[in-house]
């Protein structure tokens, strides 16, 4: 069959995030609820890398339910119906709830695709980073990193923690190389043109301050430079420290050479 033919040698990526967004439920939610112990309101996605413009969304600018089919999200044994499948786009959950935890993210391709599912894992966020830099309304910089109280939380706003991949897809079957070269992704924005925050990144500690300061972060291609950058100079820096250690060896082995001469017995 002509369709179950692959094209060898090519391989075809479509960039994605994962990740959830969360904010601290009001005192009036709170009250509202029926769960009186839930402190969160939390969103966990997977949706396409590049936001659409002018969106609060992170990410999602294009649908990807031509490639893919379903998204299971595996929640904590706490909550009810833990396994959720979400078989039509936004493939997200929303919930309510007081702790973080891991979550086991499946996704299953278009049956035609012959692709094997992925499972990638989020760590759910709801509590923002620790800071070293002032909160608002504060006077000085805390000594050591800070993890904001829940009133100052709710002051900076919706926490976001998303992962930029690339599912990447080697030797395709032809039919399935065609309907995603039907599909191009959008691409992303060389830099942010709205001034949006880079998204939390922990590599970056810069990307920390930048998304604690409020506004719906986004990714755009400069941050790939950016982290290239970043690799090389920690690159620079581990081999330094390498030479640096190699020659206290070497001193120390001699060093050693010395006493084991010394205890040496007398002929
Ligand atoms: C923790 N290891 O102790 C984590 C567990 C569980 C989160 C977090 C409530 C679910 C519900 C909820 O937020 N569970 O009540 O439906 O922090």
């Amino acid at each position: 069959m002509a369709d179950r033919v692959r094209v060898r040698g090519v391989t075809i990526h479509r960039p994605i995030i994962y990740g959830n967004t969360a904010t601290v439920l009001t005192p009036a939610e709170r009250e509202t609820s029926h769960y009186p112990d839930h402190t969160h309101r939390w969103t966990v996605a997977v949706r396409s890398a590049t936001s659409a413009p002018d969106s609060d969304v992170v990410g999602g600018a294009d649908d990807l339910a031509y490639f893919i089919k379903r998204v299971t999200f595996k929640l904590h044994d706490t909550y009810p119906n833990p396994t959720r499948n979400i078989d039509k786009p936004p493939f997200e959950v929303s919930e309510t709830g007081w702790g973080e935890f891991e979550i086991q993210i499946r996704i299953t391709f278009v049956a035609e695709s012959g692709e094997k599912a992925i499972t990638l894992y989020h760590h759910l966020k709801l509590h923002p980073w620790s800071v070293t830099f002032p909160l608002p309304n504060a006077t000085s910089v805390p000594a050591e990193p800070e993890i904001p109280s829940p009133e100052n939380a709710a002051k900076l706003g919706p926490v976001h923690s998303w992962q930029y991949d690339e599912i990447v897809f080697a030797d395709p079957f032809q039919n399935f190389l065609a309907l995603l070269t039907a599909h191009p992704p959008t691409p992303l924005p060389k830099t942010s043109l709205s001034k949006k925050p880079v998204p939390f990144h922990m590599s970056n500690p810069a990307s920390l301050e930048a998304s604690l300061k409020g506004g719906v972060p986004e990714f755009t291609s400069a941050m790939e430079k950016e982290e290239a950058d970043r690799l090389e100079e920690a690159k620079g820096k581990i081999i330094k420290e390498q030479e640096k250690w190699r020659s206290i060896l070497m001193e120390k082995e001699k060093e050693l050479e010395k006493l084991q001469k010394l205890l040496a017995p007398k002929e």
